[in-house]
């Protein structure tokens, strides 16, 4: 089987007014859809966080890839370093979300290939990351403080004929009230077990009090997470930590840098838990030096693909940290890989994030994926078990080149409707 031809696709799908530390959503999340085509007639799905630099990226990874075996991955990784180099830890950014380029090209020519390994052998992907442990994949309700607003075209304004979550996701939630309300919508709609909060919006007392009034409505029972992307002090992190201890599952990257998460760590008796302080290979000694999580959170996309993700999950296993996963807005294939993942790791033991529920479109046949009770079922179906649907991308393709976006830049969004606005690395 050998790589003949290779298609990306930039899609802007639409995404609701959602608020972190690094500003606001824009109308539209971008995602890139990579198609490896082979010819043997399969073809193969991959999905990563959009940017005209990735697109890019890939484009020029595209005659690199031609004439090779998807099978080889070590060969094609090889190949994909001498074309662009090495990347390190510091071109990841302050932001929430990971700004590397490479991990991206590995992750979504990785998964592609996956999918067609699966493709070629009658397999699911799962079967070839060590076999499953698990069928249901948990997932876990990622509430958002929002702006009212259902995103895409409607920006800011709702759909009055929308019902059920549909309609829920468009309202406002700016206080603890308003942080109930979304949570109690999205787990009666998807039977999410788990719940995260994406903090680092307002004021720390007024995050804490959310997760107080979400314990308080919920019960002692659901594991709670809060997460302010590292814009709190330490002080302000050990102080809030110490309001939540006994009720949160784990906190996450509260301050930034691993030092500072170690100090936190120390001082407050909830285990921290990253997906900013520890994100790459090379950050592993400074996390055992350190100490700065008991967590990590997984990502494929940023870990450079599926089978990295499994080697991280050993070396997790190896020095004790317990292992989650990370999102951000994305469509079926990325949620796909996820699952194949989770399904293939013994110590996978938390719900995953997603950020699945606030997004609407799909670039897959058959629509949009099911949770069932909260968890995602892994199926048989050779590769990554989905197809996709040409009319569906081309469609999300349109809606990328009239939305005019190129990049995601959640501070320029902010500052649409707050003048002046700054991203700060330490708010609080
Ligand atoms: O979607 O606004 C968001 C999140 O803040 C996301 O970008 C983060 O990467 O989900 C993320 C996290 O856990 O830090
Ligand atoms: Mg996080």
């Amino acid at each position: 089987m050998k790589i003949t031809d290779i298609h990306v696709t930039p899609i802007a799908i639409s995404d609701p007014p959602l608020l972190n530390a690094a500003g606001l959503h824009a109308p539209y999340a971008l995602r890139t859809i990579i198609e490896i085509v082979t010819d043997n007639g399969l073809y193969g799905l991959g999905e990563v966080p959009g940017s005209a630099a990735t697109t890019q990226a890939l484009l020029d990874a595209a005659d690199v890839l031609e004439g090779k075996d998807p099978f080889q991955h070590n060969a094609i990784q090889a190949a994909i370093e001498a074309r662009f180099g090495k990347e390190g830890a510091a071109e990841r950014g302050q932001s929430p979300w990971d700004k590397r380029r490479l991990v991206h090209v590995f992750s979504a020519l990785e998964v592609a290939c996956f999918d067609l390994m699966g493709k070629a052998t009658d397999r699911p992907v799962c079967d070839l990351l060590g076999g499953r442990v698990r069928d249901r994949v948990d997932f876990s309700a990622y509430l958002f403080y929002k702006y009212e607003g259902a995103g895409g075209a409607l920006g800011f304004a709702t759909d009055p004929s929308a019902t059920g979550w549909a309609a829920a996701r468009q309202q406002a939630a700016l206080d603890p009230a308003g942080v109930v309300a979304q949570a109690k919508a999205m787990t009666d709609a998807f039977g999410f077990k788990s719940i995260k909060l994406k903090g680092g919006v307002m004021t720390p007392d007024e995050e804490a009090d959310a997760i107080l009034a979400l314990h308080e409505a919920f019960g002692p029972g659901t594991p709670l997470r809060l997460d302010p992307n590292a814009i709190w002090s330490i002080e302000t992190s050990i102080r809030i930590g110490k309001r939540l201890e006994g009720v949160l599952e784990y906190y996450e990257d509260p301050t930034r840098g691993q030092a500072n998460m170690g100090q936190v760590a120390q001082a407050v008796n909830i285990p921290l838990a990253t997906n900013m302080c520890t994100t790459s290979f090379e950050d592993i000694p400074g996390s055992i030096r350190t100490n700065s999580e008991a967590i990590i959170l997984s990502d494929h996309h940023f870990w450079g693909g599926l089978r990295a993700s499994v080697e991280l999950a050993r070396i997790c296993r190896t020095f004790g940290r317990g292992l989650s996963m990370h999102s951000n807005s994305h469509v079926g294939i990325s949620l796909a890989a996820m699952a194949h993942l989770a399904a293939a790791v013994p110590n996978l033991t938390y719900a995953c994030d997603t950020h699945y529920p606030w997004q609407s479109e799909e670039v897959l046949v058959g629509g949009r994926l099911t949770f069932d009770d909260g968890a995602l079922v892994v199926g048989n179906e050779p590769g990554l078990g989905i197809e996709l649907d040409r009319a569906a991308l081309a469609a999300l393709h349109q809606q990328y080149l009239a939305c005019g976006l190129t990049e995601r830049n959640d501070e320029v969004e902010m500052q649409k409707v707050q003048p002046g606005w700054k991203f700060m690395a330490t708010r609080y």
